[in-house]
């Protein structure tokens, strides 16, 4: 099984910064609907970040039910998948995994930039946490280092900020509401 890198006693639960007003998720992730983009290319890694994704959620609470897998060819092609299921109000986040790995072009830099900024446009314009999983690197080493190697592994880790963000905007949520019925 893939190392997670995630210790329940470093959860954000226990945040605490002295004089600072720290809000942050927790990490109890029962009942909450996840889906997952993955992408197929370099899909020797792209399978151990969503074994460890997948891992992470059933430590955090979710049963296998309460998780949608939705496999693209590439990670070019993860945004508007994760678009279309932030949008479809089955899923409180989307976690998005993938293995972008530099090449003697351009084409690197292009794949790469369009998933970041794709993804990051997901959350932006639906409200529904998108987080990157998406490795980019120089070579299959370093990938192999980050998919449950010795860097432990980043599909694991954009699933636990996947629950830690649905539990933080939930807070904000109903402290905005709270506040809104406060004052009418
Ligand atoms: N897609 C990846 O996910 N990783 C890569 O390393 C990669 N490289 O190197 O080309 C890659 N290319 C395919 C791309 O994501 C699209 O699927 C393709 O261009 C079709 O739109």
């Amino acid at each position: 099984m893939p190392s997670t890198r995630y210790d329940a006693a470093d959860s954000a639960d226990d945040t605490r910064v002295e004089g600072a007003n720290v809000d942050a998720g927790g990490h109890d992730g029962t009942g909450m609907r996840i889906g997952i983009v993955v992408s197929r290319f370099n899909d020797i890694i792209s399978t151990r970040l969503l074994a460890g994704a997948a891992g992470a959620l059933r430590e955090l609470g979710l049963s296998d039910g309460d998780v949608a897998v939705i496999w693209v060819p590439g990670a070019f092609e993860i945004p508007i998948a994760a678009r279309e299921l932030a949008k479809g109000g089955s899923v409180d986040a989307v976690v998005c995994l993938g293995a972008v790995i530099r090449g003697d072009t351009p084409h690197f830099d292009y794949v790469a930039g369009e998933a970041a900024h794709g993804v990051a446009s997901v959350h932006v314009t639906t409200g529904i946490p998108a987080t990157f999983g998406v490795l980019t690197v120089d070579s299959i080493e370093q990938a192999t280092d980050r998919a449950g190697g010795k860097y432990g592994n980043k599909g694991a880790e954009a699933a636990v900020a996947a629950v830690e963000m649905v539990s933080l905007l939930r807070e904000l949520r109903e402290a905005g509401e709270g506040a809104r019925g406060s004052t009418s």
